[in-house]
């Protein structure tokens, strides 16, 4: 879908507009329509070849001409001519998290700020607090933001990748000369960001191939075009490799170019200590450059003398070890997931009912679904008082008469207050099939409090697990700080499972701390913490971090069957 797409052009519409200081009303409409596409649950893709985008409230004649021109040309003449007429540095700056378009005019009129450079010099000089609007918390921020933005600069969400590259890899499977074709690189290992995508067909006719791969619709440019390798931007500025190779170096190659370079530099050594060499063409005798192995990555593997290693493991960090002493974990595979934990409906900040949640839910198959809304002192989420909950368990009650094979549990996200004490009495917390606790509000703590009032939070014998365990959001906001070990301890201690929470610009736990907790016997659930029906789909990002975690089925509830879950959550 290119919903999302959409609507970050249209946010990106009105920024400009902003910049310029146009007119409120006329940049709220594209706020407006941007949010409107963004929590649609169909396909504006389809909407567009439907020529029904005018009865979306909001959307009149002008938008929807320009949103036609965006989903079929994948460009939109309007925001090209909006970006020369400001300064080029300035649409940098808003790409600071937290620096929003008045901030950016503001600098740039009073200070003559337009480059990323000169912001962070004069906000390190103290020279912002001057201004209005500005403070000394706003210059920390801003120099936070954009060490925050060269730490992912030029590269996207997992999710984003994983949808640009498979749209090209269905195009490119149309070419009859691809007798092969899958991605490679970071995207393969499923890493939570992605730099490029990379691409590797087998074929014995490159040059058609590398035709075909530079016309896809959606290139903006082409770098460079050759017969073994070709590079293209996407519209949305992502980069593609694609490279070409022949049947006995197809293994080698996608080995090779699935890195992670760690893993590839150690697997080599390996390779040497065996007496061979290893490269993209193939495994081969050194002396001799006899060809041993290159045609599937399998035979590579074998053929160094340890077991396959799949890629989401390929980062060096005790893969090796585990491939030779045959301890590699079976990872846990998307069909043995039986549905997903942490799901917001309408009751709170969701954008679907129960209803609609739990007729989508049975169409993916899932055994149960987890509605989980927001708790009472969340008000900007438009969380639950006592008396909703009841008419919300009531509800519930309702549709699962109409659902009878899947089970809808009633949970909830349970806020932790800053004294560690939860939103809910334990009387109201007894309402709900299961507790997920979580912080949403006060993340600015030092590590000793925050630890501490989380550790205070699962200590009650109510909750079950905890949700986004750090609080992160990739490229915007820093985990808080948190002693992990402690965490992980106090799981342990208080039989509360850690979620991996499956949002992209969450997935939090990480694979790292995931890793860590499972060496500890933690449990994990898994949690889409969806907003819409779209948002479901998240479970597989959720799923392949939990492989970068090296965690099994066994070790995530979302495993279990339903009568077992129920045992162990206590319903
Ligand atoms: P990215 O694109 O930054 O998210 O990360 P990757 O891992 O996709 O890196 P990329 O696109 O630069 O290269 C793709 C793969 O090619 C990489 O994972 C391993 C392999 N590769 C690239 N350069 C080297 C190298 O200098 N040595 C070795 N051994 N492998 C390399
Ligand atoms: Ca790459
Ligand atoms: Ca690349």
């Amino acid at each position: 879908m290119k919903n999302q797409f959409v609507a970050e052009t249209l946010y990106m519409v009105a920024d400009l507009l902003d910049l310029k200081g146009d007119l409120f009303f006329k940049t709220r409409a594209y706020r407006m329509a941007a949010q409107t596409i963004e929590a649609l649950d169909d396909d504006i893709e389809k909407i567009v070849r439907q020529g029904t985008l005018e009865s979306i409230s909001g959307i009149g004649e002008a938008l929807a001409k320009k949103i036609t021109e965006l989903v079929q040309t994948g460009k939109l003449e309007y925001l090209e001519r909006l970006k020369k007429e400001v300064p080029p540095g300035l649409i940098d700056l808003l790409s600071i998290p937290g620096l929003g378009p008045k901030k950016v005019a503001a600098l740039y009129k009073n200070l003559g700020i337009s480059t990323i450079q000169a912001l962070r010099d004069a906000a390190g000089n103290g020279k912002l607090r001057s201004l209005e609007g500005f403070g000394e918390i706003t210059e920390r921020n801003i120099l936070r933001g954009i060490q925050l933005l060269e730490k992912t600069s030029g590269r996207v969400l997992l999710n984003v990748a994983y949808e640009d590259g498979n749209r090209y890899l269905t195009y490119l499977k149309k070419n009859k000369k691809i007798k092969k074709i899958d991605i490679a690189g970071s995207l393969r290992r499923m890493k939570e960001t992605i730099g490029d995508i990379d691409i590797l067909a087998l074929s014995n006719d490159p040059e058609t191939v590398m035709d075909h791969f530079v016309q896809y619709p959606e290139v903006a440019e082409i770098l460079a075009k050759g017969i073994t390798k070709s590079s293209v931007i996407l519209n949305d500025h992502l980069q593609v490799d694609l490279r070409v190779v022949d049947e006995k170096s197809y293994g080698a190659a996608l080995q090779y170019f699935t890195g992670s370079k760690d893993h590839n530099v150690t697997l080599r050594g390996f390779a040497i200590k065996k007496g061979f060499k290893l490269n993209e063409y193939g495994l081969f005798e050194k002396e001799s450059e006899k060809y041993i192995a290159g045609k599937t990555e399998e035979d590579i593997y074998k053929r160094i003398g340890m077991a396959y290693i799949e890629p989401e493991l390929r980062e060096n960090r005790g893969e090796f070890d585990a491939a030779k002493n045959h301890t590699l974990p079976t990872l846990v595979t998307p069909d043995a997931i039986k549905g997903d934990f942490h799901v917001h409906s309408l009751w709170s900040d969701g954008s679907d009912s129960i209803e609609t949640i739990a007729t989508v839910a049975e169409k993916r198959r899932y055994d149960f679904i987890g509605i989980t809304d927001h708790s009472q002192s969340l008000k900007i989420a438009n969380g639950l008082s006592e008396e909703r909950i009841q008419k919300k368990i009531l509800e519930i009650q309702k549709i699962r008469k109409k659902h009878p094979e899947l089970r809808i549990f009633c949970g909830t996200e349970c806020d932790i207050k800053t004294d560690g004490t939860l939103d809910y009495s334990n009387k109201i917390l007894e309402h709900f099939d299961f507790v997920y606790i979580a912080i949403h509000t006060a993340f600015k703590m030092d590590k000793e409090t925050m630890t501490r009032r989380i550790i205070k939070g699962m200590d009650n014998e109510q909750v079950n697990f905890l949700a986004h365990p750090t609080g992160r959001l990739i490229g915007k906001r820093d985990p808080y700080e948190v002693d992990i070990e402690q965490i992980i301890d106090a799981a342990k201690q208080t039989d509360t499972r850690l979620e991996i929470n499956s949002f992209p610009d969450r997935l939090d736990l990480d694979d790292v701390h995931i890793k860590q907790a499972k060496d500890h016997n933690i449990g994990f659930v898994l949690g889409t913490d969806s907003h819409s029906i779209n948002h479901l789909d998240f479970i597989r990002f959720g799923i392949a971090t939990a492989r970068r975690g090296w965690l099994e089925q066994k070790d995530i509830l979302n495993t279990y069957s339903v009568e077992d879950i129920e045992k162990i959550i206590g319903t």
